[in-house]
């Protein structure tokens, strides 16, 4: 190792110290000198078929890991292209670090290839966005941005680094701290002393964990607190099994009626947003006490840990009352979940790969009603097993994620689940799968329409319009032809063979399923 580098390097390095191992990119000539760096520190590089699945594949892997994950995108459009996974990431608090080249500072303004000031078109969509202005500054800039990203609010990241400013040479720095996250000041114990209070005293009391639990590291303490306060809880978001859904307190179902119901509802690393009817009525109770408390009020993990400390209570009767709830809602999905017709019904689907996933699996989903039934029927036991798009809802975000999810998790499943339109956002990552050997199995629920659309369209509007996709386009003989394993399945009973198949085979695989376009996910509002 030389004691000097140049910028890319020391970005690398900086990458390094911080425990990246992989780095999701395209190429392009402004990014070369951090695409060496990475190779000469041992960072594993994964090239990508659109800068968009470069910065989800690097979402993912902080989804699931919790570390930050890390893209590199070419000036210009190779930053444009990243933006939605940017505002993904940002909605989801997902830790992301994007590096972007910039034409050179030397000929700012005068029109060089791809010149653009990306720090003012990103900078809504992340914590923090920066262009690097010397060499000297690379490895500090780049530890701190990572160090910006995994604390407090985790969240995206932004850097571009002008080419003359990349080839620029620096020390390398003498003494290199370890990372170290902070995870915000210590909780404000009158606010914690009042909800703990309200916990105590309520009646019908209900917790709503999100993604906030995940992200503090906190479900052990999450556990303690409904565990000792005898607290139902809901989850949403990466907050998914932080109970197992056999748990007394675990209700998915009987949703509706706890938050109408409950005379407390504390609402924990979740934001009030459209999942939660925004906090009001009719999916919350008119006097229903909503306590919300997040990253903002200081370190969860630490007023999770005080709450449960001071939890105590029972609520038998009103758990029994939601208990009963919850089983007869399971009830009425029986009839979808078993439909034995052929279109297969898409809930049909998903109860197959649920019976075929194994409990440590991580299931992805892409899609509109088909992701919609995935979040109702799929449970895990685990947190850190179901990753979704989040509230910014970009379609092509499932192959970034699960190439990511199987690469950090090479051990275990990894299932996308994706719906027709969904898939063709991002198909071409399959053949990025197939060079890097990334056995991802996609199931396509195939039911020929983008249905979360045309099915509201029709009934809102009385029109469906652009809401048609091909019938039985072959979405596996797309990945066959990429190097991959395809398999069209038409009924129910073949399913689970086929994806034992495509485990077996060892390839990225997609298993296409005809699916009954008339089978409308049953929605209660139109999301907006
Ligand atoms: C990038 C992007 N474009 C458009 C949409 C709007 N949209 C949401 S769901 C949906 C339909 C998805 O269709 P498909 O993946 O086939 O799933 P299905 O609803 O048919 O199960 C569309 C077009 C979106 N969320 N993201
Ligand atoms: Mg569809």
């Amino acid at each position: 190792m030389t004691d000097s580098g140049n910028a890319g390097e020391l970005v690398a390095l900086a990458l390094k110290h911080s425990g990246v191992t992989h780095l999701f990119t395209l190429n392009g000539g402004h990014i070369w000198p951090v695409l060496m760096g990475a190779n000469e520190h041992g960072i594993r590089i994964i090239d990508v078929r659109h800068e968009q699945s470069a910065a989800f594949a690097a979402e993912g892997w902080a989804k699931v890991t919790r570390e930050s994950g890390v893209a590199a995108v070419t000036a210009g459009p190779g930053v444009m292209n990243s933006a939605s996974a940017l505002a993904q990431a940002l909605g989801n608090d997902s830790p992301l670090f994007v590096i972007g080249g910039r034409a050179p500072i030397a000929r700012w303004g005068m029109g060089s290839l791809q010149e653009m000031d990306h720090v003012e078109v990103v900078r809504t969509l992340t914590k923090k966005a920066v262009t690097l202005t010397s060499a000297e500054d690379a490895y500090a800039t780049s530890a701190e941005l990572m160090r910006t990203a995994l604390s407090r609010r985790t969240g995206p990241v932004f850097m571009d680094i002008p080419i003359d400013v990349f080839f620029g040479a620096a020390d390398y720095p003498e003494a290199t701290e370890h990372l170290t996250r902070d995870p915000g000041p210590p909780p404000d114990h009158e606010q914690l002393r009042d909800i703990a209070r309200g916990l105590r005293e309520a009646q019908r009391p209900v917790v709503i964990a999100g993604g906030g639990v995940w992200w503090a590291h906190a479900e052990d303490e999450l556990r303690s607190l409904v565990q000792g306060g005898r607290l139902p809880l809901l989850v949403n978001g990466m907050a998914r099994g932080m109970l197992p859904p056999s748990h007394a307190l675990h209700f998915a179902r009987a949703r509706s009626k706890a938050l109408r119901e409950a005379d407390v509802a504390l609402v924990l690393g979740a934001r009030l947003d459209f999942r939660l009817n925004f906090g009001q009525p009719p999916v919350f109770g008119e006097d229903t006490r909503i306590v919300s408390l997040d990253v903002e009020s200081g370190d969860l993990k630490t007023a999770i840990a005080w709450l449960a400390s001071e939890s105590g209570g029972d609520h038998a009767v009103w758990i029994a009352e939601l208990r009963e709830a919850e089983t007869a809602a399971r009830e009425r999905d029986r009839a979808m979940t078993s439909s034995d017709s052929a279109p297969v019904h898409p809930a049909r689907l998903i109860a197959e790969v649920d019976r075929f996933a194994d409990r440590d699996a991580i299931i992805v989903g892409d899609g509109g009603d088909f992701v919609s039934f995935t979040g109702r029927l799929i449970e895990r036991d685990q947190p850190g097993l179901w990753i979704d798009p989040g509230p910014f809802g970009c379609l092509g975000s499932g192959p970034g994620y699960a190439m990511a999810a199987k690469l950090a998790r090479p051990d275990r499943q990894v299932i996308l689940l994706s719906g027709d339109g969904a898939f063709g956002f991002a198909a071409m990552e399959f053949d990025t799968m197939v060079r890097h050997r990334i056995p991802v199995v996609c199931v396509v629920g195939n039911n020929g329409i983008w249905a979360l659309e045309k099915h509201p369209m029709q009934s809102l509007l009385g029109a469906s319009i652009a809401a048609d996709l091909g019938e039985r386009t072959r979405y596996d003989k797309v990945v066959e032809a990429l190097g991959g394993h395809g398999e069209l399945v038409e009924r129910p009973e073949d399913i689970r063979p086929a994806l034992a198949r495509a485990i077996a085979s060892g390839l990225p695989a997609c298993i296409n399923v005809m699916c009954d376009p008339a089978a409308e996910y049953p929605r209660s509002s139109v999301l907006m």
